[in-house]
């Protein structure tokens, strides 16, 4: 975008004039930042009202969850004015960094809806013509503190900011009827900038509304109070995010949810098609549609019911929606595979029923094993299973994920349908994660290699001649960004660290298959050999934590209270103060993360093998050059390909030795040999740590008895972790490690979110 210093600061102006009766003198944070915002948009309407009316075949990305996190600075990158607005609001005295206190957007619980995020981003950067559609949650993922060591939830209004990235479209308003209720589905749109190329595409989130606004006359007839609580449910159906990451919980408002998005959303895409005077069984050649997991499954047959109405027979609106939609897992736990009960189902939405009942019989008639091929049985729908019957394609996150599915979760589906299943392995958008969030780095490889690699991330390769010569500033790019993260975490957690510290980070959500417990014992082992002087020559540490536990989630809220008491004990215990410190970073979110990952030294990725589909963070680890310790689990695998195993931390079960194990494995045969484990593990009931509710008993059973103890194998995996966590932190520091480091950013193109969705597009969208 071009840009002229004046002709912005005169929109900013106009802005304030007209929105805040104020002006550039007297405006506050709040105004500024809606008139910047609002100022932009002014610009970008042509771009954007040209990729909207263009004729060219689209993907809608179905999610429940879009991560979005901040957009200002994103945006300005994306349109190439980031420096020329903190120029011109530097011209008239404001600093543009003062816009890190907005929120959030936290539209998504993690990984599932960060990926939907970089994928917008990278689509719109390639110029595919991709655009999001979800729910326009008044309350995103909930703010986290912590109090006494547990874990506390607030609302997150994240809307306090206003939403000037935003605009409402009143004019594409449509109703959404359950058995129940009627509602309103208005959007809002949001513009998703590609990276300096002009093109815009499409954010559409769906707030549900009452159909009529609050009504007088039945209020006069006494009727005030029937009213009140129908807008008020109406309301409830957009109000709040389900915090859960990774379990699924029946909640019939979330089905409410998930039907309210997709009704709207193909309503919406159908009534424009039918606008074009094209016949809707044409509508695979300008439409298809990728579900983001079972969450917006129920889009299929609701499309089913829609195109019946419109005069399809079921078996071309079934060849419809096969040719148009698509289907991504994202999890192989079965607890997180969407299952509903049908007769609720059945209560709340009896037409969306029959299209599925008659999915059902289509399938029957197929001729296939009924033990093996349903969608529903026993009166319970399994929306995977009904999204692999339909889709053209089913694609797996990682490699090593994707075999999963085709050789356990889905083994039959594969076996018969074995042309759908591909693997797209997942990746992460280059800009947010490197360009904005490390300036000092992404400069350091510019003047190295110039600046292709901020589309072209496989050019980051190119860094290899020079990765001996960029030790030292790349050391001391590391250094201040750990100052920055040191500095923030003192004012925000009250603890000082030092920046001589080695920075081991784990941050992603809390789940027992996620090990946090595994890394809380190591850091009790490590503490108790500095004590006890068994351990002379530890290198000083800062283990830091970042998660959110959902809130009915007993066992990870109790992991959070433990690594609490562990921060709590050893960071009070001045035996140890040059040695080590633990710190539980409050309400990780995207914006953190932004600041984390630039600063740390080690990569923690110790999921069970098997567990993680593929995980992502550990690729902005190592965008920013810095090693994994990690199990071969998810992408681990690919970035050991990519990068070498030898140049990360590798240790634990493989996914084969997992099953093996699981045969005959008992807990407590693991810690009877291994006296330092024991007592990390016993300080969970011996009275080491405050337990005032017995939440950390609890966790002990978790581990050592009860049903399936420690089912996640962590003591199993501890000696090694252990062993491998040692040699890294010896390696700390030398040149040996910083090269490692470094290898891993040269080799990171691979993950690049932008080989991902070319990828998508390529092989199951067939755009361009
Ligand atoms: C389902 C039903 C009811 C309530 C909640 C849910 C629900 C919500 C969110 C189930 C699962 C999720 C989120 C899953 C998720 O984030 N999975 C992660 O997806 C990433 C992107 O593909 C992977 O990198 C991670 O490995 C995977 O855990």
């Amino acid at each position: 975008m071009k840009f002229d210093q004046k002709a912005f600061l005169d929109g900013v102006e106009r802005v304030l004039h007209a929105e805040y009766a104020c002006d550039l003198k007297t405006a506050g944070k709040f105004e500024l930042y809606n008139a910047v915002s609002r100022a932009v948009m002014e610009e970008i309407f042509t771009d954007w009202n040209n990729e909207k009316n263009s004729p060219r075949r689209r993907c809608g990305y179905f999610s429940a969850e879009f991560l979005m996190g901040r957009a200002i600075y994103s945006n300005l990158m994306n349109l190439g004015i980031l420096d020329e607005v903190g120029a011109a609001l530097a011209s008239v005295g404001e600093d543009v960094k003062q816009f890190e206190e907005v929120e959030d957007a936290a539209l998504g619980n993690g990984g599932l809806g960060r990926l939907a995020a970089c994928y917008l981003e990278s689509a719109a950067s390639k110029d595919i013509a991709l655009d999001g559609y979800g729910i326009r949650y008044r309350y995103g993922l909930f703010r986290q503190t912590f109090v006494d060591g547990y874990q506390h939830e607030e609302g997150d209004d994240w809307l306090r900011w206003g939403d000037p990235w935003s605009v409402r479209v009143d004019r594409d308003a449509v109703l959404v009827r359950f058995a129940d209720q009627t509602v309103k589905a208005v959007p809002y749109d949001m513009p998703v900038f590609g990276y300096k190329n002009g093109v815009v595409n499409t954010l559409r989130l769906w707030q549900s509304e009452p159909v009529q606004a609050f009504d007088f006359a039945s209020f006069n007839e006494m009727k005030g109070e029937v009213k009140a609580t129908e807008n008020f449910n109406a309301t409830k159906i957009t109000d709040v995010l389900y915090p859960n990451d990774n379990t699924m919980v029946g909640k019939i408002l979330r089905l409410r949810q998930q039907y309210f998005m997709v009704s709207a959303s193909l309503q919406d895409i159908v009534r424009k098609f039918k606008a074009s005077g094209k016949s809707l069984r044409q509508l695979p050649e300008k439409w298809c549609f990728q579900l983001n997991d079972t969450h917006p499954v129920i889009a299929i047959p609701e499309l089913l019911r829609i195109l019946q109405t419109e005069g399809l027979s079921f078996d071309e609106a079934f060849e419809v929606c096969h040719a148009c939609f698509n289907f991504t897992n994202h999890t192989i736990m079965a607890e997180a595979l969407e299952k509903w009960d049908a007769l609720a189902l059945s209560d709340l939405l009896p037409d969306v029923y029959e299209q599925i009942l008659a999915c059902q019989r289509r399938l029957e008639g197929d001729g296939l094993d009924p033990n093996c091929f349903y969608i529903v049985r026993d009166n319970v729908i399994h929306m995977a299973n009904l999204a692999i019957y339909v889709a053209s394609h089913v694609n797996g996150v990682a490699e090593i994920h994707t075999n999963i599915l085709k050789t356990q979760t889905f083994k039959n589906w594969y076996e018969r349908f074995p042309e759908k299943f591909v693997n797209i392995t997942n990746g992460i958008t280059p800009r947010r994660w490197l360009l904005l969030n490390n300036p000092a780095l992404a400069r350091l490889a510019d003047k190295k290699i110039g600046a292709g690699w901020h589309t072209e991330l496989s050019e980051l390769k190119k860094l290899t001649p020079y990765l001996d010569e960029m030790l030292p500033e790349f050391k001391r790019i590391r250094r201040e960004n750990k100052e920055k993260l040191a500095a923030y975490i003192r004012a925000h957690e009250g603890v000082d660290l030092s920046a001589d510290f080695i920075f081991d980070v784990q941050v992603k959500r809390l789940h027992e298959y996620k090990r946090q417990m595994l890394n809380a014992l190591s850091v009790l082992y490590f503490y108790f050999g500095i004590k006890d002087g068994c351990v002379t020559d530890f290198p000083p540490t800062a283990f830091l934590f970042g998660a959110k536990a959902a809130p009915g989630y007993y066992m990870a809220k109790a992991v959070i209270k433990f690594i609490n008491e562990i921060a709590r004990l050893v960071n009070n215990d001045p035996d140890v103060a040059d040695r080590m410190k633990v710190v539980f970073l409050q309400n990780y979110n995207v914006s953190y993360a932004e600041k984390i990952v630039c600063a740390a030294d080690i990569s923690e990725q110790i999921s069970l093998a098997g567990m993680e589909a593929s995980g992502t963070s550990n690729m902005k680890f190592m965008l920013n050059g810095t090693v994994t310790l990690g199990t071969m689990d998810g992408a681990n695998v690919e970035i050991c390909e990519e990068a070498g195993r030898e140049n990360n931390y590798i240790f634990g079960a493989t996914v084969e030795e997992v099953a093996a194990v699981k045969q005959y494995y008992c807990p407590r045969e693991q810690v009877e040999g291994a006296p330092r484990l024991k007592r990390a593990l016993e300080t969970l009931v011996d009275g080491t740590l405050h337990d005032e509710q017995g939440m950390l008993r609890k966790l002990y059973d978790s581990m050592i008895s009860g049903y399936e103890p420690d089912r996640y194998l962590v003591l199993y995996d501890f000696a090694d972790y252990v062993r491998v966590k040692e040699q890294l932190l010896r390696e700390f520091g030398t040149d040996a490690y910083y090269r490692k480091s470094l290898v891993n950013m040269a080799n990171v193109g691979k993950f690049s979110a932008d080989r991902s969705v070319t990828e998508y597009a390529k092989l199951i969208w067939k755009l361009k």
